[in-house]
């Protein structure tokens, strides 16, 4: 970490600027194709942000369905640190995208849902409302019945205990929803450290889930993928895995490499990290945290070093 804070301190703002241009300037790593079929096209909520054929998430093709679009959602695999699939990257739903959201909750056997959006921000519509909003309601989806069983108010997120119920198996399964609710889009959380916590809670729960749920879980190590969406599934998505890949790393071998981190991750869900200072923030909450964690002694920083002046 003392490498990261020098790092910064050698290239200061502007020199993150243009490493974080360089990243962007990269063509993407393959194709969109399944995203531009026409079929597809109206399941994107921006005609700009589609999914890598290599890495997007597949939909089991409905029985009685021989379209072969039914398989598409606007959702990506990512590996997270030292484990393929950690994440599947996506979209806020759209109301016509509802049930293919939960069908793959389900079939991946999702157990946690990061919410880094709301519903509605500066007066426009960044995400659907795909879950039943208070305690105690079901709302159908698809032929998923999903309640909300109750509801968890912390200050910068709410948890929503869900249940989900696929009425053509008969199954029912708990689903943990988490709404961070103080990230603006294009922008950073004000808190790095709010940031820190919420990062820490969803890594608890999604172990605490494995074992409650599967206490006989053979897969990879770390569980399911986690889905993480904001409203694209690009810029707070990308920057919230960015940020628990690098401190995984930390905690396992002292280092950290947050522009390789998002190289990578760009060849899964392309454009990952819309803007500079989401990057600088990604820096940024890894020295908080290691100054936290008791890695990193206190660092005097300039004004040109670490602040940044963006909102
Ligand atoms: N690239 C964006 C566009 O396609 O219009 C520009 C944009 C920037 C759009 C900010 C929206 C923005 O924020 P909000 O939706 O919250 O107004
Ligand atoms: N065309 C949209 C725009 O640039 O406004 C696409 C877009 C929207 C891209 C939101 C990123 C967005 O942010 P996030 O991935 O954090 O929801």
């Amino acid at each position: 970490v003392q490498e990261l804070v020098q790092h910064v301190k050698t290239k200061k703002k502007k020199g993150i600027y243009e490493e974080y241009e360089e990243i962007r300037k990269e063509p993407p790593a393959g194709t969109f194709d399944y995203s531009k079929k026409p079929a597809n096209q109206v399941k994107n909520r921006y005609s700009d942000v589609l999914c890598l054929d290599e890495s997007r998430v597949r939909l089991c093709p409905l029985t009685d369905d021989d379209d072969e679009t039914s398989d598409y959602i606007n959702a990506s695999f990512m590996d997270g640190y030292k484990m393929t699939n950690a994440y599947i990257a996506t979209q806020g739903p759209l109301p016509k995208t509802y049930g293919d959201f939960w069908r793959m909750v389900w079939e991946q056997v999702v157990l946690i849902i990061v919410m880094t959006t709301r519903v509605v921000e500066r007066g426009r519509v960044k995400c659907g409302q795909y879950w039943p909003l208070e305690a105690g309601r079901t709302e159908e989806y698809g032929y998923f019945l999903v309640r909300n069983v109750h509801i968890e108010m912390f200050q910068d997120f709410k948890l929503s205990h869900l249940e989900l119920y696929n009425s053509q198996t008969g199954e029912c399964r708990e689903v943990s929803h988490y709404l961070y609710m103080s990230w603006p889009d294009f922008g950073v959380p004000k808190s790095a450290s709010a940031m820190l916590d919420f990062r820490a809670e969803v890594k608890q729960r999604q172990e605490l889930a494995l074992r409650a749920i599967f206490p006989d879980w053979t897969g990879p190590p770390g569980g399911p993928p986690i889905v993480v969406h904001c409203s694209a599934g690009i810029g707070r998505t990308g920057t919230f895995c960015t940020l628990d890949i690098c401190l995984s790393r930390l905690e396992d071998i002292g280092t950290v490499d947050v522009k390789q981190t998002v190289r990578h991750m760009r060849t899964q869900r392309a454009f990952s990290i819309q803007t500079w200072d989401q990057y600088y923030f990604c820096y940024r909450a890894v020295i908080e945290y290691a100054q936290q964690t008791g890695r990193l002694a206190p660092v005097e920083w300039s004004d040109t070093e670490l602040e940044t002046d963006s909102e």
